[in-house]
């Protein structure tokens, strides 16, 4: 039996492993480990569709559960070992294709593999005077125990010469690091996820209209990504009609679209485990109202202002700081605040309408690993330690300002309910950004000229009664 793994050419995975092992032999050399997760049982004995651990498919390209990566690094030379579950005739009948050990390490270009029921076993063996192991400390208690049970007997040893590490260290921030720069293939692989994720949007739009459920938009969304390939929604899909839209991470998608109101939808496809990001608003009747309209176009003006302000150079925070510069005074314009500018700004009134940042990286993980910190920031330069970091060609960003206007006595009844969240995804590159989710209709007049092009609200596909 064939299989499509690994996605990108074994030598993008050991590149990947390669760079790593420098960055761990730099610290004096040992052992990386990391895992690939398990299957989790949802209810009675179905499943949760299994997702591999974003670090361990990013060093591997391989795609099973109970898999282990280890990363023997010495000072002139590196293993890469895979451990994973052995072909098994009866599971494969009942469950699917196993690759196995033998045929894994071929295929995805090891050094050497074994069967992952022996990972004790070649643990002791691996670990045996190593001078460190290198986890991601916090993420897995379970090998962090091996490992520690692997130490003691490593030392209960020492009379035959054998050493055990002296240190197991952390190798979350190198990977962190690893992962916030993206490489050809990355950007190739998340910018087809955002045009699956953009048409979707587009197929979404032309799936509402009154009468019809949250639900409904929802899955016009999941039949295009599932269509084209990818494998899960990256997150839980939103799809908030009305007043809905003002709960940030609304989940449960199961109320009528109304005439009058508008839809929000925050959703993006996974493809290969990567994530895209869209938010779009729009209205459920294909029209915005004239209050509606000026508050997507301040959202609007200010997602523009965030796009200017990103580019190789500036700090991570700079298109934050420009889109609030623009949503505050847009709220002043609206006279759903008081004061100057200035004012404004200083009390952090606008909150009350924009309690989010403007961004977060993507990549494997939806809100992706990196820090936001500048890692080179010192007092000492005037810099403050929690300066955020500066943004660097190959960075992947989302960038997604917008304002939620609760129903309350001390505001206009015709701003009342509005939740408007535009969000594209961006490349930082030298010069500005790359939007690459632009097919998804944005403008007043775009969303407007689309969903003009609506059937009669009918449904196509037959539906129960
Ligand atoms: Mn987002």
């Amino acid at each position: 039996m064939s299989s499509f793994y690994p996605t990108q050419k074994p030598s993008v995975y050991a590149k990947r492993r390669a760079k790593l092992a420098q960055a761990v032999r730099a610290q004096g050399g040992g052992v990386v480990l990391i895992r690939s997760g398990e299957e989790i049982m949802r209810n009675r004995d179905s499943d949760y569709p299994f997702r591999t651990d974003s670090y361990f498919y990013y060093l591997t390209g391989f795609p099973e559960p109970e898999g282990c990566l280890a990363l023997v690094v010495g000072q002139e030379s590196t293993q890469s070992i895979l451990l994973c579950r052995e072909k098994n005739e009866e599971r494969e009948i009942w469950d699917g294709f196993r690759y196995g050990p033998k045929a894994a390490r071929k295929q995805f270009g090891f050094d050497n593999s074994y069967p992952v029921d022996e990972l004790e076993e070649v643990l002791e063996n691996l670990l045996a005077n190593q001078p460190a192991v290198f986890l991601r400390l916090g993420e897995d208690p379970e090998l962090e125990g091996g490992v520690s049970e692997v130490l003691k007997t490593l030392r209960g040893k020492v009379r035959m010469g054998i050493g055990a590490p002296h240190s197991v260290q952390d190798v979350s921030h190198i990977l962190d690091e690893m992962r916030l720069f993206k490489g050809k293939e990355e950007l190739d692989t998340m910018r087809r996820a955002a045009s699956i994720s953009a048409f979707a949007h587009q197929q979404a739009m032309l799936a509402t209209h009154p009468g019809a459920h949250e639900y409904e938009v929802e899955a016009a969304l999941l039949y295009i990504f599932k269509r084209h390939g990818s494998e899960f929604p990256a997150y839980g899909s939103i799809v908030a009609g009305g007043e809905n839209a003002c709960v940030l991470h609304y989940r449960a998608n199961n109320a009528e679209l109304k005439d009058g109101d508008l839809l929000l939808i925050d959703a993006g496809c996974e493809l290969d485990c990567y994530a895209s990001d869209i938010t779009r608003t729009f209205p459920v009747n294909g029209k915005f109202s004239k209050a509606q309209q000026a508050v997507y176009e301040v959202v609007l003006e200010a997602q523009y202002a965030a796009i200017a302000a990103t580019k190789a150079g500036v700090r991570f925070n700079a298109p934050h700081d420009a889109a609030v510069k623009v949503l505050a005074q847009g709220l002043i314009d609206l006279k759903l605040l008081n004061g100057g500018l200035d004012e404004v700004l200083e009390s952090g009134s606008y909150r009350r309408f924009y309690m989010h940042r403007t961004g977060h990286w993507l990549g494997m993980d939806v809100h992706d690993c990196g820090s936001y910190r500048d890692p080179s920031a010192k007092p000492e330069d005037g810099v403050a330690p929690h300066t955020s970091r500066k943004l660097k060609e190959n960075m992947v960003l989302t960038i997604e300002p917008g304002l939620y206007i609760r129903a309350a006595e001390d505001i206009d009844s015709k701003y009342h309910n509005i939740g408007i969240r535009i969000e594209d995804d961006a490349i930082v590159t030298k010069t500005g950004c790359e939007i690459y989710t632009h097919e998804a209709p944005k403008t007043v007049a775009d969303i407007q000229k689309w969903m003009a092009k609506r059937a009669a609200p009918k449904n196509k596909i037959a539906k129960i009664k």
